[in-house]
């Protein structure tokens, strides 16, 4: 068993920002403030089973107060965690159509930051692993004042930093400050993220295919074929793969992180732009799974690289090890 360094997650933090003699100590103030708002919803995500039992969601609580659905907690929490550190000068969410700006009363930073609260919210009644996704850029709009629309729609290459928390088994915080990818398990006992994942590299080809098999009607020829070849047997290539789908990306994606494999939601005749955010998912799991060894493309383009219109742009996302991936874009291109 490889031996970890025992280490929690504000530590790692600091000593990785000491790596940089020129850094303020903001960045290492967001991802810590973002920790906190994780725990925040990690211990209501842990008691959404008991909704029933004790008021439901979206509806009234036995003591007659408003209980949130849990998707709009989170995005309500985060923003409370996050407006007044005095290092943000605007936000986006995923549940929300404009973006937020900081309150007037506040300090404006230099950062940007971009979140799904809670990705695979449709699965949170059946206790399947969800989770939260960030994404942080620097500012490119002059002055110091609010930020604006054009700090947010900035192409995923310019990502400062980028992370996931998985609230499943155990909850999990995953990031990238560009030095290679890290995760934390949250230590219930004494709320503290304890280092468990130094250094994650995916390895180069997988053994698992990720995507809902529902929508294949609908699919590019070149996909289908690609789908047929991964379930064939040939030693030499390691086939036929496995077929794991949770239907929570974020919890796709991580498992393929760890075991190799990729994770797809293709464009189809239905959803020409295939069904997930670039902003809030693709971007931020692009620049962890690349941090990590791994590929993210849309079947012909990196996905750090597309040049985002709008906020909540939807694009087809090709995801994880390397291998996997180029076959697939392979696959797309030699049946157009
Ligand atoms: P959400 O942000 O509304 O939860 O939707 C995104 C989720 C992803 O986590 C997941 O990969 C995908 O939707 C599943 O979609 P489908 O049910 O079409 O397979
Ligand atoms: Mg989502």
């Amino acid at each position: 068993m490889q031996k970890i360094k025992f280490n929690t997650l504000a530590r790692h933090i600091y000593e990785e920002e000491r790596k940089y003699p020129e850094a303020t100590g903001e960045l290492s103030d967001l991802l810590h403030d973002l920790s906190l708002a994780a725990k925040v919803i990690s211990l209501e995500v842990n008691k959404a089973g008991l909704v029933d039992i004790l008021g439901f969601t979206g509806s009234s609580n036995v003591h007659g107060e408003e209980v949130k659905k849990l998707d709009v907690y989170a995005h309500e929490m985060l923003i409370k965690a996050m407006d007044h550190g005095g290092h943000l000068c605007v936000m986006a969410s995923e549940e929300d159509e404009d973006i937020i700006h900081i309150p007037p009363e506040f300090y404006i930073g230099k950062y940007v930051l971009l979140f799904d609260p809670l990705d695979g919210s449709s699965n949170i009644d059946a206790n399947v692993s969800i989770g939260t996704i960030f994404s942080i850029y620097r500012r490119v709009s002059p002055g110091n004042g609010p930020g604006t629309i054009e700090d947010c729609l900035q192409p995923g290459f310019k990502q400062v930093a980028a992370g996931y928390i998985i609230y499943g088994s155990s909850t999990i915080f995953v990031y990238t400050a560009g030095n290679g990818v890290h995760g934390f398990t949250l230590d219930p006992s004494f709320g503290e993220f304890i280092l468990s994942h130094p250094n994650i590299k995916t390895p180069k080809k997988g053994k698992i295919y990720s995507i809902n098999e529902g929508n294949y009607l609908y699919w590019h020829p070149g996909l289908k074929k690609y789908i047929k070849w991964l379930q064939e047997e040939d030693k030499s290539t390691g086939r036929p793969y496995s077929s794991r789908y949770i239907g929570s990306m974020v919890a796709d994606i991580h498992r393929n992180l760890l075991y190799g494999g990729i994770f797809m939601y293709p464009a189809d005749i239905r959803n020409p732009n295939g069904k997930l955010r670039l902003m809030y998912e693709c971007n931020p799991m692009a620049f962890i799974v690349e941090q990590a060894g791994g590929r993210a493309s849309d079947g012909k383009k990196r996905i750090l690289e597309i040049q985002p219109e709008k906020l909540h742009q939807r694009v087809p996302i090709f995801i994880g090890s390397e291998e996997d991936v180029l076959m697939v874009e392979r696959f797309l291109r030699e049946n157009e």
